[in-house]
């Protein structure tokens, strides 16, 4: 006998939901001239850390706020704040992802009016940011070398979606059996164009080179 079901795919809805706002809140963002960079990684391989030393790199350039994701807890958002910049914390309350509508939240905490470039720390995992768009104009993916360079095999869509990569900790790459090398070549695999920085959040080395390509970035005129 055939069963009558009616199958609702609520996942699709709310994707297309996103999407909708996401592209709204982008072409907002254009309107006021803020470029809006969206960071993802693990937890603790260095958004936070890569976001002050960007700061400090930038802000001479460009009027800078972030907005920091987080499941439970606003100790980004302060260490954030201890750089001068406006800082606002999201608490998500269990999601692993931030949504544009959680962006727009963390907009209407902000003076839109003095503001060029804006960072996001997305929540800490390599899977659910993926697929949500935030309205970001760039989304940059992050890997630590502790993390190990199988990570490409393991989270594909993360690789082949991000825009700009950063291996970060390469202080540490001798005391890891972290193949540099390998590691390129499984991401280029995945996604052969996009940018590639090896950056220690530490020592600062790759620091300039990253914020230089950031700095033309947020001056190319919107696509
Ligand atoms: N050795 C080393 N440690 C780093 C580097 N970048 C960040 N860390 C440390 O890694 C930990 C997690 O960094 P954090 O920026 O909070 O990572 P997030 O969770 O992705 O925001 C902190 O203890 C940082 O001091 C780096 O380049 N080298
Ligand atoms: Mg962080």
């Amino acid at each position: 006998m055939m069963s009558d079901v009616t199958l609702i795919n609520i996942k699709e809805e709310i994707l297309a939901e996103n999407k909708g706002r996401a592209t709204k809140l982008r072409a907002g963002l254009d309107d006021k001239g803020i470029f809006l960079v969206n960071f993802m990684s693990s937890p603790g391989s260095g958004k936070t850390s890569l976001i002050v030393r960007t700061i400090e790199q930038l802000r001479d350039q460009f009027r800078i706020a972030v907005i920091e994701g987080d499941v439970d807890s606003a100790v980004d958002a302060e260490r954030v704040a201890e750089e001068g910049v406006p800082a606002v914390q999201i608490k998500t309350g269990g999601s692993c992802h931030l949504t544009a509508a959680m962006v727009e939240k963390g907009l209407d905490a902000l003076s839109l009016e003095s503001l060029d470039l804006l960072f996001l720390e997305n929540i800490g995992n390599l899977i659910c940011p993926v697929g949500s768009d935030t309205g970001a104009h760039l989304n940059v993916a992050l890997l630590s070398v502790p993390e190990g360079d199988d990570k490409p095999l393991k989270y594909p869509k993360i690789f082949k979606t991000a825009d700009a990569f950063i291996v970060n900790k390469t202080d540490v790459l001798d005391y890891f059996d972290f193949d540099l090398e390998s590691f390129k070549r499984r991401m280029r695999r995945l996604n052969p164009e996009a940018p590639l920085f090896e950056v220690s959040c530490k020592t600062g080395e790759g620091v300039d080179l990253w914020s230089r390509w950031l700095r033309g970035r947020v001056r190319a005129p919107a696509s």
